[in-house]
């Protein structure tokens, strides 16, 4: 994001999760942070050094080290890349549990340490849920050994989970256990031009009711999101008839098991859709093909590389209720215009986009440059938004360097009492991911 900059001289790539045990013995002795770093796609600073940490770079611990296609159990080194895993069960049917457009670069171990969310949560829920056992190396260098790959274990407290979310702030993971579902024998999807957002709702709500089971994704676009994507390159176009007064767009996934029944209830869907009294919809594009439907699917995964494409982005990743997306997103751009700071006064867009089954909307503010006073108008503005709708500051990207002070926007008192005193149990010189998460 170019946002975040530490000063470290050191990267450590250890090999094995031995290595990185001594490696963290060595650092916690002598009260050295350590900055764990996964793919470093992360949006909130948190795999960046606020000072002169040493990294550990997850980079080299990228092995398979079993799968067992009955159960769909799939364990690996917390430093491979989703894509690659991905391509990894794909032969044996299976697919992973979690997408997102990071794929390429991203690493499960950073992937779980986030809790990352992305375009599969609608169909498949969390990795609270669908990573079975981990490894993690505790601060003192003692290995955590969670790796289990049981269904059900209810044993007491389950401490892995503690894991999941913490940025790095509690300990290394160097192992992954995770249930990947069996792949779906047909996928498709089709993108829906909207003339306004307040078809949304009602379009979920029909899309639901008509695709049920086989909905596996309903992510929202608004026009200027489609803009920016279109202008960098991001999927191919729409038409230009198709695109005409569209206010926002909905990409729809089905995933389900036999293409023709598939393929009709899609079909049944649009028809509805269309030919209603008052359509909800200008018009869907459906695709033809699986080239079409990546390049669909291109139109919304690429959305955060064409902003960063157009300029330096302030990115707000919160729940709030669906029905005041819009109106959060508006409210912000006229909230900098009132200050003057719109268009040609350094802030060029305001957009929005995100996973609309989750609740969880992506703010963009688009810059040409980070600058003081757009970060003042912004910061606690939206804040103080999302806690009069009682959201969330973070839905999926984490507090990282970025949001530590907000924390209490979203959490209370109590709650971030008892985050300090884990964080105290498991790391007592505070040596992990220094900054991060708690100020
Ligand atoms: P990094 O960025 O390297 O690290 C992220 C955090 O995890 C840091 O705090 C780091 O210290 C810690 N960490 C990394 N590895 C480990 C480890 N092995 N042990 C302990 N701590 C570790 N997020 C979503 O939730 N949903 C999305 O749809 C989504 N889409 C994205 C699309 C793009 C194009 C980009 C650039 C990012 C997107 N993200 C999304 C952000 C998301 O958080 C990351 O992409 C991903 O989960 C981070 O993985 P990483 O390996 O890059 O971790
Ligand atoms: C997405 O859903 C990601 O595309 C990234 O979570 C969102 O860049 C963003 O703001
Ligand atoms: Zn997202």
């Amino acid at each position: 994001m170019g946002r975040f900059h530490g000063r470290s001289t050191t990267v450590l790539k250890p090999k094995t999760t031995q290595e990185v045990s001594e490696i963290l013995k060595w650092c916690n002795e002598r009260c050295i942070g350590v900055v764990p770093q996964g793919g470093n796609t992360g949006l909130v600073g948190g795999s960046v050094p606020v000072d002169n940490e040493v990294i550990l770079s997850l980079a080299n611990l990228n092995k398979v080290r079993s799968f067992d296609p009955v159960s769909g159990i799939l364990v690996a080194d917390a430093g491979c890349i989703l894509q690659m895993l991905t391509d990894y069960v794909a032969p044996h049917n299976h697919i992973m549990p979690i997408d997102l457009g990071a794929k390429g670069s991203c690493q499960i171990g950073g992937n779980v340490a986030t809790n990352a969310g992305g375009l599969r949560l609608l169909r498949y829920g969390s990795l609270h849920g669908t990573v079975l056992g981990l490894e993690v190396v505790l601060p003192d260098g003692k290995i955590l050994d969670q790796l289990t790959t049981l269904r059900k274990d209810n044993t007491g407290y389950d401490i892995k989970q503690l894991f999941i979310g913490a940025e790095g702030t509690l300990g290394v993971i160097t192992g992954v256990s995770i249930l990947t579902p069996p792949a779906p024998q047909a996928s498709n999807n089709v993108i829906l031009a909207l003339p306004s957002f307040d078809n949304v709702l009602p379009l979920y709500q029909t899309v639901k009711r008509q695709l049920s089971e086989i909905l596996s994704a309903f992510e929202f676009i608004d026009r200027t999101a489609y803009d920016l994507a279109v202008k960098h390159g991001q999927g191919r176009a729409l038409s230009d008839e198709d695109v005409e007064g569209a206010e926002c767009f909905v990409l729809v996934e089905t995933s389900g098991g036999r293409r023709e029944h598939d393929e009709e209830k899609l079909n049944d869907l649009l028809e509805l859709l269309l030919t209603a009294d008052k359509p909800l919809v200008n018009t869907g594009v459906m695709a033809q093909s699986p080239a079409q439907f990546s390049s669909l699917w291109a139109l919304r995964e690429g959305v955060t590389e064409a902003v960063s494409k157009e300029g330096k982005a302030y990115k707000y990743d919160i729940s709030v209720p669906l029905s005041s997306f819009k109106e959060v997103v508006d409210n912000t751009r006229e909230h900098l215009l009132s200050k003057g700071l719109l268009h040609d006064k350094a802030v060029k867009f305001v957009l929005g986009y995100g996973h609309v089954g989750d609740g969880n909307l992506h703010l963009n503010i688009v810059a040409d440059s980070y600058l003081p006073e757009i970060e003042e108008a912004l910061e606690p503005y939206i804040y103080e938004v999302v806690s009069s709708h009682r959201g969330s500051i973070s839905a999926e990207h984490g507090i990282g360097a970025m949001k530590t002070h907000a924390l209490p926007y979203s959490k209370s008192a109590i709650s971030i009492e008892l985050m300090k005193k884990i964080k105290e149990v498991f790391d007592p010189h505070g040596i992990m991911n220094p900054g991060k998460v708690l100020e």
